[in-house]
């Protein structure tokens, strides 16, 4: 079926549009994931094609501390990505003088220089990201060829994780497919398909864990070399992309019957296989070739507090930027397998019934400490029937604590929303917090901790119907 976009909708971005390309002297504000850095970066390359002197800043999240990084700098038009619509009333006390925001987060009010998807019953968790709000944006002012980034955006966000994108973020992908700028495919899903040698690519993989594979390299070399594929081509090592059209058969029916075989549910199976996404103007075995290895780039920027790199590699930097990018990815990938190694370890506690809980008591960064909340779930480290919510030290204020909550599609299906419970729960405690129904933050009071987790634990059995 093809999609459409609402009249209305369209209607709504062209108006804001006009109105943005009448202004001048930008500060785009974005969030500092993979779906902010893409919007940020459309934003910029528009506003800059249209002649615009335009700065970027990129926030961990907007709230009363980091809007003060604006401070010097509220004569400019701020466009707020990714960020905003839920912190409207802050934005609007703090004297900033001119802004738009363009998000896909929940809104707290109507404002004549918003897009965003709610007020037309979209779903801003699955419909469509802030990146491709910001496509539309430009789509709207002639600007398609940054149409590749929305869908990074889209993906980084998870908007593809029932198999495939959906509703607005079809609408855009199609334009990229009839530009001759994407490609989609249904293939297997794993993760370092353009830039991980095989061995790698299944050693790596922690979504799901491949059993008896994940996590040994000896094991997944003779796995494939079993099947007849040659994990080298002369000197270079093979990637899933060089592959046979037979190879590839090969390889993936074995990791099927292989799941099988060890009782992984059929569905979670199944979530292996769906659409990838090729960048087809970016160079083939690099991680901008393919939207998810890209998102997870941009991801490790943003992680290692180096966004600026990210969201100049989305800007075309091939050079200095996208050499940076890479070491960043590295030392980000050994970060991860360090804090999963603590997780591991020290275990995750479970005296509340409906969630379960980590603190790494400082040794893990709030930056990265989600992500490893989310990997322990596809590494089988966390059983599926409760959330997580994972602790840091705030970096900035010794007194608070960050907390990371991750969920799945099954507890996501059943009820809960770990956004609206952060955020309700968390202002209890000294604290604000919100996201999604599967992803989530919030900040509390370092002492109400105990009582925190009480009232989280009531919330999502609420929630849940326990
Ligand atoms: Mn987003």
């Amino acid at each position: 079926m093809v999609e459409e976009l609402r009249p209305e909708f369209w209607k709504n971005i062209c108006s804001v549009s006009k109105k943005l390309a009448e202004e001048d002297d930008f500060l785009v504000v974005s969030h500092h994931d993979a779906d902010g850095m893409t919007a940020c970066a459309i934003m910029v390359g528009l506003l800059r094609s249209l002649g615009k002197k335009t700065d970027f800043l990129i926030l961990k999240q907007l709230d009363s501390t980091t809007i003060g990084k604006i401070k010097d700098r509220m004569d400019k038009t701020v466009v707020f990505s990714d960020m905003g619509s839920g912190q409207m009333s802050m934005i609007k006390e703090s004297g900033i003088k001119d802004f738009y925001i363009i998000d896909h987060h929940p809104p707290q009010e109507e404002y004549e220089k918003q897009v965003n998807p709610h007020f037309y019953a979209y779903n801003g968790g699955r419909d469509v990201s802030a990146s491709g709000l910001c496509y539309l944006v430009a789509k709207s002012l002639g600007n398609i060829k940054m149409v590749d980034l929305a869908i990074v955006g889209a993906v980084g966000d998870m908007q593809d994780s029932e198999g495939e994108l959906r509703s607005i973020n079809r609408v855009i992908l199609q334009d990229g497919i009839d530009h001759g700028i994407l490609k989609i495919k249904q293939d297997l899903r794993l993760f370092g398909r353009q830039s991980r040698p095989l061995t790698q690519m299944l050693t790596y993989t922690s979504d799901p864990m491949l059993p008896g594979l994940t996590g040994n390299e000896a094991a997944c070399a003779a796995f494939i070399e079993g099947l007849g594929i040659h994990l080298r081509e002369g000197e270079r090592w093979r990637t899933y992309v060089d592959l046979e059209f037979s190879e590839r058969n090969k390889l993936t029916t074995a990791i099927y019957m292989r799941l099988l075989d060890y009782g992984v549910p059929e569905y979670v199976i199944q979530d292996m296989i769906g659409e990838v996404y090729t960048l087809l103007r970016e160079e083939k075995r690099t991680e901008l070739r393919d939207a998810k290895e890209y998102a997870s780039l941009l991801n490790a920027c943003g992680r290692q507090e180096q966004p600026d790199i990210g969201v100049n590699v989305c800007l075309g930097d091939r050079g200095e930027s996208w050499r940076i990018a890479k070491e960043i990815l590295q030392m980000h990938r050994k970060a991860l397998r360090d804090g999963i190694t603590m997780l591991k370890a020290r275990g995750t506690q479970s005296d509340r019934k409906n969630i379960y809980y980590f603190d790494s008591d400082g040794g893990i960064g709030e930056n990265i400490i989600g992500v490893i909340a989310g990997m322990a779930y596809g590494a089988g480290i966390i059983p599926p029937d409760r959330p997580i919510l994972a602790f840091a030290d705030d970096k900035d204020n010794k007194d608070m604590l960050k907390i990371s909550g991750r969920a799945n599609w099954n507890l996501v299906r059943s009820g809960l929303h770990l956004g609206n419970a952060l955020r309700e729960e968390s202002r209890k405690y000294g604290g604000e917090g919100g996201g999604h129904d599967i992803a989530a933050g919030a900040r509390i009071r370092k002492k109400s901790k105990e009582e925190f987790l009480d009232s989280m634990n009531k919330k999502v059995g609420e929630q849940l119907g326990r």
